[in-house]
């Protein structure tokens, strides 16, 4: 079967899964089609990325459950009926995709609830993860007879952790499998410099990228980004004309056939020329990613990744009057976030932001190392000590965002660290982002997928090339 790792791989990621745990019952639903204006008429299919991890099957209307102490592995679902076949056409029986994943019990979707009963029974523990589509969560909450407002109250942290621990380290197999997604990124970004040309709409390049992964049988890992307002940080329109001078921050990406994520951020000049502002600003931004990737190796917390990030950023901006002062305090006073006001990156794995829907805090933080709520730094997705066979990715920028800088300069904020009538000059500027995928080895680095241009002099020479 297609799309599929070897069967022991998912027999060992759930024994291993299993161990951790170590009683009682994990159920892990995998997802159903999503209706978008009637039942019949559906979302692209995305399943669960933790069902997919330890289940493998890419197909809606599957449960799978572990019974730890009994050793049992069952999966539920139903194969078509020949009503249904008319419609869908004929399909692998579910008791042979059950084989190719090494699940010997493959039963009814219908027996779910007797036997959850049963081997529930006597109290024994259950395990479910957070919730993020109603129609699991009502689901959940029939299983087990708990108020569909309490399910999320009901999560088990044991399994969330040992989701996470699993999750976090990258097999040999699975950064094969991000640099094959990255292989995608890097065509569709290398595609949007040649396409991104003045007087064309952002939508017309958007239609370009996107169908790069449509046409080798893949999806977008998120929605693309591709915006001449790129002071926005998650800005989803595209329907400005872009103009010679304009510079179009472009952060998109591809999913690969086992539904790895790549996730890539250029930084494009209309018309194949960055201005003295633009080079200037670029610069600092090229200068922050490269210095933060060099920083990467396990056992450095990725906080300290961002305040050096942030460092770089500060001493670029003070050389350009944009800020003063010492560096180190301004970005202790987190005076750099008007400028950069979100986190560095996070990790990427079978979920674009990996794990973000267990709890960004249980992925990226500890017991001991908390979420900071200062402004800027409480946006870092991915604070704690890096380990060998973490895949992050590393995405300073530079963003003038008018009603922020508004705020500040009305608010008297960080005077001593900013310089708000130089600011006012950049203030219809827009943005800059870098973004690159990085793994973290046992005692260093390496940027993952083909290199796409990235300096100035490269950039320049792709676009409208
Ligand atoms: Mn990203």
């Amino acid at each position: 079967m297609s799309n599929l790792f070897d069967a022991n791989i998912y027999i060992e990621r759930r024994k291993a899964l299993a161990q951790q745990v170590g009683s009682g019952v994990i159920i892990l639903p995998g997802n159903n089609d999503s209706p978008m204006n009637y039942g019949d008429n559906i979302y692209p299919f995305r399943q669960d990325s933790t069902f997919r991890y330890y289940f493998g099957l890419d197909m809606p209307n599957l449960v799978g459950i572990i019974d730890i102490e009994n050793g049992r592995e069952m999966i539920f679902g139903d194969d078509p009926s020949v009503e249904t076949i008319v419609w869908i056409g004929s399909q692998i029986p579910l008791q042979e995709k059950c084989q190719s994943i090494g699940i010997q019990e493959c039963l009814p979707h219908n027996k779910i609830s007797s036997i959850l009963a049963n081997i529930t029974a006597n109290g024994r523990p259950t395990h479910f993860l957070p919730q993020y589509r109603a129609d699991i969560t009502i689901m959940l909450s029939q299983y087990f007879g708990v108020e569909v407002s309490k399910i999320a109250d009901n999560v088990s942290e044991t399994l969330i952790k040992a989701v996470v621990d699993q999750r976090s380290i990258k097999s040999d197999l699975e950064v094969t499998c991000i640099e094959s997604a990255l292989d995608i990124c890097h065509d569709m970004h290398v595609a949007a410099m040649k396409h991104a040309r003045p007087g064309m709409y952002e939508r017309e390049v958007v239609g370009i990228t996107e169908s790069i992964p449509r046409s080798r049988g893949v999806q977008l890992s998120f929605p693309t980004i591709f915006t001449i307002n790129g002071q926005t940080l998650h800005n989803l329109e595209y329907n400005n004309k872009m103009q010679a001078g304009d510079i179009v921050i472009h952060d998109s990406g591809s999913e690969d056939p086992m539904g790895y994520a790549g996730d890539i951020t250029r930084t494009i000049p209309v018309g194949g020329k960055f201005d003295s502002f633009q080079k200037d600003i670029y610069n600092i931004v090229l200068d922050s990613q490269m210095k933060a990737i060099e920083a990467i190796k396990p056992g450095i917390e990725f906080r300290e990744i961002y305040w050096l990030a942030s460092r770089i950023l500060v001493d670029g901006l003070k050389d350009l009057g944009l800020m003063q002062g010492d560096t180190n305090e301004a970005v202790a006073a987190g005076a750099h976030a008007l400028f950069f006001p979100c986190g560095l990156g996070h990790m990427i794995g079978l979920d674009v932001h990996d794990m973000q829907g267990l709890g960004e805090n249980y992925v990226g933080y500890t017991e001991k190392l908390k979420r900071s709520e200062q402004f800027g730094l409480r946006s870092l997705r991915l604070a704690r000590a890096l380990e060998p066979g973490f895949v992050v990715t590393v995405e300073p920028g530079i963003y003038f965002i008018p009603e922020l800088i508004d705020q500040w300069q009305s608010g008297k904020k960080h005077l001593n660290f900013i310089n708000y009538s130089n600011v006012a000059k950049y203030r219809s500027f827009g943005g800059v982002r870098i973004e690159d995928v990085v793994l973290v080895t046992s005692d260093s680095y390496r940027v993952l997928g083909r290199p796409i241009p990235k300096s100035i002099a490269d950039v320049q020479k792709i676009c409208c090339s």
